[in-house]
């Protein structure tokens, strides 16, 4: 393959990547906004090197015709999870999104690697739109937790190092490592709904602050100035008390202040429009 070639290969699967942390980002955001416990913690994505493509090719006795049905993971995409039990959740997710198609399900939880390396990878068909054409291509999505991604992150960097030939001691470690990973993932599941408690209590008191300031900003323009600087005192003195139903009910206070200021301003702005 002429060497301009690899640009104009690899370009779609670059748009593939950033169109799809957009969307994986948005999965996570939309859970925020919605007050629900997000099972994305992180999403990154990466298009694999040429090297690294060459490299996989001359392993594997794949042909330039081929590469692009037998190279799987030229587009990567990597979640990462808090929890064991919220894998399974994204790979629902993925499942059910009209935009991409589960080719393939490599499932390295049940079926722990050899080296101690666990995840699921999906491989899914998506399509990008080019100026050319649509052109439909396989992602990798390699979805884990903190605790898996730190130690597929290390290990990977040791392979490199050593290339591909560990020596025994090391393997011997990395092994250890690899079943005190699978530990404290287990060990974490055991408080996963405490945790999950905690950061969507969070989420709702952010959302709420939000909206109560929004409120306060829209009344200060409304307003005599005077009473929406107690309110605002007011809402430093609840929001001291980090007691979530008291913000709500403040909030709900705040917005029959806010029609009624609403509804008096439109009856001011008619009257003055009469009166000229
Ligand atoms: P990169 O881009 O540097 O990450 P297979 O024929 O199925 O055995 P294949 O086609 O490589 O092999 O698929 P597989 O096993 O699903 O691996 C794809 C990617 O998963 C790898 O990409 C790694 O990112 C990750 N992976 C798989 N096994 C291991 C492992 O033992 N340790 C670590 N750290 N990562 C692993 P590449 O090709 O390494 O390239």
């Amino acid at each position: 393959m002429e060497i301009q070639l690899w640009k104009e290969l690899l370009d779609p699967y670059d748009q593939a990547v950033s169109e799809l942390l957009v969307k994986f980002r948005n999965l996570k955001e939309e859970h925020r906004r919605k007050n629900l416990y997000s099972p994305i913690e992180s999403v990154s994505g990466r298009v694999k090197t040429v090297s690294s493509i060459l490299e996989k090719m001359q392993n594997k006795g794949i042909s330039f015709e081929q590469m692009e049905e037998e190279v799987e993971d030229i587009a990567g995409i990597r979640i990462i999870c808090q929890f064991v039990e919220d894998i399974e959740r994204v790979a629902e997710l993925i499942e059910h999104r009209s935009d991409m198609v589960i080719r393939s399900r490599k499932d390295y939880l049940a079926n722990q690697k050899k080296s101690g390396y666990r995840s699921l990878h999906l491989i899914v068909w998506y399509t990008v739109q080019t100026i050319d054409r649509p052109k439909t291509l396989q992602v990798e999505i390699q979805i884990r937790t903190m605790a898996m991604n730190f130690w597929a992150t290390t290990e990977h960097s040791l392979q490199y190092k050593y290339k591909g030939s560990i020596p025994p001691h090391v393997v011997e470690k990395l092994t250890r490592a690899s079943d005190a990973i699978e530990l404290l993932d287990q060990e974490m599941s055991q408080v996963r709904a405490e945790i999950m408690d905690a950061q969507i209590d969070s989420q709702i008191e952010t959302n709420l602050v939000k909206d109560i300031l929004h409120s306060i900003e829209n009344l200060y323009r409304l307003d005599n100035k005077r009473e929406v600087v107690k309110i605002q005192n007011e809402f430093y003195r609840i929001f001291s008390q980090h007691n979530l139903e008291e913000l709500e009910r403040f909030r709900r206070q705040l917005d029959i202040i806010a029609e009624g200021s609403r509804a008096q301003s439109v009856d001011t702005k008619e009257t003055s429009f009469i009166r000229t």
